[in-house]
Formats: C-alpha cells, structure tokens, sequence
C-alpha cells in the first residue's frame, strides 16, 4: 500500500455490528475519520515524489527519511491510516486461534475482558487497546496513546480496540467502560 492511499470498503455491512455499535457511528467512524487520515496523508505527502513509492509500515518506521516540517502530521495520519484499517478489519468474532491463545495465557475470557477493559480504561485522552503477540510467542495486552501503532513491537496485532471518543460517543456518550465491555463481548464470544 503507497500513496495515494485509498480508503479500503468495510468488510461487512455498516448495520452488522448493532446493537453493540451502531450504523451511524460506523458511517461516521469510516466514512469521516478514517477518510479524513487518508486524505490528510496524501495531502501531506504530496509534495514529497520521494515518499510517494513508500509503503505505509515503512513511513511509520522510519521517521528518520520524513521531512521535519511535516514529520509528526504525516507520522499521526499515517498511524491514523494504519490503526484503522486494523481495526475494522479486527472489530468482528475473533478466530478461534485467537481465542485459545487468550485461554492459554489468561485462563478466563471475563478474566481476560476485565484486564482489557481495565487498560482501555486506564488510556489517558484518545489511543488503543490492543493484544498482541510478540515474535517469542509472548501474548501481551499494549496500551496505544492517541495514532501511536504497534509496529516497533514487530508483533502481530490479533485485537485492537479504538477508544478515542468518535468510535463510541454518538451510543454510549462518556461512557467508554460500557463501550469496551459490548465490543469485547462481540469479539470474544
Ligand atoms: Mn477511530
């Protein structure tokens, strides 16, 4: 994936994930924010034909090739990009893979669920939670802050929650614990 980026279809109907997310919030989430960083992204990357035949993990792990002017804007959008297409791709039942490794490790799924709604909880202003599995086989839950991403960990990232205030205010309002435990509910059950 290089530039222009294209914002990707959602996977699944808009209406699928009700009643834990509603449609309207997913026209939004998508169709709005997660466009917004694309078209961002290419704006800023516009001017730049060097970083035009770049992938998107490689603009994220390499800040050093990035101008300085626009550094930080093209490092957010980007990031903006990356987490989104993860996590519409992620926000449906997790595979059963998944669901064993969160067994193995954490024994219970309210248990794991409650560690997970714990962290999003503990995320200070907008960011992730996520799980991820380390290349030693180690299965972690990682915090995000704000459009931060998970590729300096070179992990695979098997659950991503957004907790920034677009993804649940329109259902839930302020209340982001409620948010956290239906989503987590329709993943993992
Ligand atoms: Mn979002």
């Amino acid at each position: 994936m290089t530039y222009p980026f294209q914002l990707p279809k959602l996977p699944y109907p808009y209406n699928s994930l009700t009643p834990t997310i509603d449609t309207e919030t997913m026209h939004y989430h998508h169709d709005k924010h997660f466009k917004t960083y694309v078209d961002n992204l290419n704006k800023l990357l516009e001017p730049y034909v060097y970083l035009q035949n770049i992938s998107l993990e490689y603009l994220l792990l390499n800040e050093r090739v990035l101008p300085f002017k626009d550094k930080t804007a093209i490092l957010n959008n980007a990031g903006g990009v990356y987490n989104h297409l993860l996590f519409f791709k992620l926000l449906q039942p997790a595979n059963k893979k998944t669901k064993d490794l969160i067994l193995q490790k954490y024994t219970s799924m309210d248990y794991f669920k409650d560690l997970m709604i714990q962290e999003g909880m503990s995320i200070f202003g907008s960011g992730y939670v996520s799980l991820v599995l380390f290349p030693n086989g180690s299965l972690n839950i990682i915090k995000l802050s704000n459009q931060d991403t998970s590729l300096k960990y070179n992990a695979k990232t098997l659950l991503l929650i957004d907790v920034w205030e677009h993804s649940y205010y329109l259902k839930y309002k302020n209340n982001r614990k409620s948010y956290l435990k239906n989503v987590l509910d329709l993943l993992l059950d």
